[in-house]
């Protein structure tokens, strides 16, 4: 049987996990977590319990999104997308990383104060997107190049930072399509009009122990 990801349609870790899981057509069984009520069999496993994760017949536990991206690609069978999305040279790597790293401790911290403005008063939400926007900035620039952030290709760069960047947009999606940023918003079009994407929102009911099997990614 296939591996068990437990996730949350909306999270943007969860959306980076299953865009690769979907793109190198790796197969899991998935469980949609409500992050409220948190099913007891994800629980049990002890440690953290956020999602996504990703747990397989033999028991091996992979506990965080990219954890789950590395495994999905040691999983595939399609060499030249790996190549493509993992660069073999160490330097691209490193950038690679870096982007990510940026994003999940610098950018994140920004995202939720703009998303969440009212559980943050000491500043305005003006204030928490401009802190954003220094991101937003960073990568339209690199986009105004290329059409990804590593070149021409798609990397796990890209798919690492679409989630959070369409949840910034999406806090004020008038003042996103207004903005400056329209190589940022061309690069995020794309990725929310793939076929992936609409693999990877489609929609499932909380999992129930006992409840059929859902194959995740399967056909739209
Ligand atoms: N570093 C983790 C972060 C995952 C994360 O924070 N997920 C959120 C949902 S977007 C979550 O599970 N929140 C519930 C909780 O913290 O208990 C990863 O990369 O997987």
């Amino acid at each position: 049987m296939y591996p068990i990801l437990y996730s949350f349609r909306r999270c943007p870790y969860a959306i980076r996990a299953r865009y690769c899981l979907t793109i190198l057509e790796v197969k899991t069984q998935l469980r949609e977590v409500v992050l409220k009520a948190k099913p007891n069999a994800l629980l049990a496993l002890g440690g953290p319990s956020t999602v996504p994760q990703l747990v397989t017949q033999k028991g091996e536990r992979y506990p965080e999104s990219l954890d789950i991206v590395f495994w999905a690609l040691a999983q595939s069978h399609n060499q030249a997308l790996v190549a493509s999305l993992w660069p073999v040279s160490k330097k691209r790597q490193n950038k690679l990383l870096a982007w990510i790293n940026y994003n999940d401790h610098i950018f994140k911290h920004w995202l939720d104060r703009y998303k969440y403005a009212d559980r943050y008063p000491e500043r305005s939400e003006q204030y928490y997107r401009l802190r954003g926007e220094v991101f937003l900035a960073r990568l339209d620039q690199r986009l105004n190049r290329q059409a990804y952030l590593m070149g021409d290709s798609m990397t796990l760069a890209d798919i690492c930072l679409f989630p959070f960047v369409r949840q910034f947009a999406a806090v004020d999606a008038r003042w996103f399509s207004e903005s400056q940023y329209e190589n940022v918003q061309a690069w995020l079009a794309r990725f929310l009009a793939s076929d992936a994407f609409s693999i990877v929102m489609q929609k499932f009911p909380a999992w129930q122990e006992g409840q059929a099997v859902v194959c995740f990614p399967n056909e739209n």
